[in-house]
């Protein structure tokens, strides 16, 4: 009986541990507190961007995927971010620090326009 109760309080021990450990290591679930949305995606798909207006906290990582089978540049209006051309299923991210509006658009399609409410 003592045992068993050593058994199962020395394995909760570990696990508390090992969960330690994780937030330690991984800075996205360290950083849950401080920051709250640290990622969103914005897909880019028959020529439009979704959501075209994304809202996201400060310090937020904003990911653009493109799932077009043709290639499109993501290019914020004031020259802030630019993507190098995204073929079909590639990615390009940028972390917003500062609040503010920041526009962008496609530059191989400028009529392809976005938006990015940082706040
Ligand atoms: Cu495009």
């Amino acid at each position: 009986m003592k045992k068993t109760w050593l058994i199962a309080g020395s394995s909760l021990f570990i696990a508390m541990a090992i969960a330690a450990l994780l937030v330690m290591v991984h800075p996205t679930l360290a950083g849950g507190a401080e920051t709250k949305g640290s990622g969103a995606e914005v897909k880019v798909d028959n020529f439009t961007f979704g959501p075209d207006t994304l809202t996201v906290a400060v310090n937020s990582t904003v990911t653009w995927l493109n799932k077009d089978d043709i290639p499109h540049v993501i290019a914020s209006n004031d020259g802030l971010f630019k993507s190098k051309a995204l073929d079909t299923d590639q990615e390009y991210s940028y972390t917003f620090t500062k609040a503010g509006t920041y526009a962008y658009y496609c530059s191989i399609h400028p009529k392809m326009v976005g938006k990015i409410v940082v706040q």
